[in-house]
């Protein structure tokens, strides 16, 4: 392998991980306990930061669940709509990234 090649690996090795955001968006029809629910189980949150969390996006519109690396906030999210799709709620969420 060129010298060139070995370094071109290196960089990318030693490059900070690309990170997302994970953003809930209100609706009018997921239930507030399904919300906190989803915040406890797939984002480790306690049920006092879920809580806030939720409580934040039903006033304001939306609001952030987490930053993770991409994969991870990318399985996150995937987890909550399937979850939500099971109980047949509208939830929306999304990502975003950082880097
Ligand atoms: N607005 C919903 C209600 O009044 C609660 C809710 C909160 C829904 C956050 C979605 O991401 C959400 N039942």
């Amino acid at each position: 392998m060129a010298e060139s090649d070995t370094q071109i690996h290196l960089e990318v090795l030693l490059q900070e991980p690309k990170m997302s955001k994970v953003i809930l968006l209100n609706d009018d029809y997921t239930t507030m306990d399904f919300v906190i629910n989803i915040l406890m189980d797939i984002f480790g949150k306690s049920y006092h930061q879920a809580s806030e969390i939720m409580m934040s996006v039903h006033k304001n519109g939306s609001g952030v669940c987490g930053v993770y690396p991409y994969d991870i906030a990318e399985f996150k999210a995937k987890q909550a709509k399937l979850k939500a799709q099971k109980y047949r709620f509208p939830l929306k969420i999304i990502t975003q990234d950082l880097n």
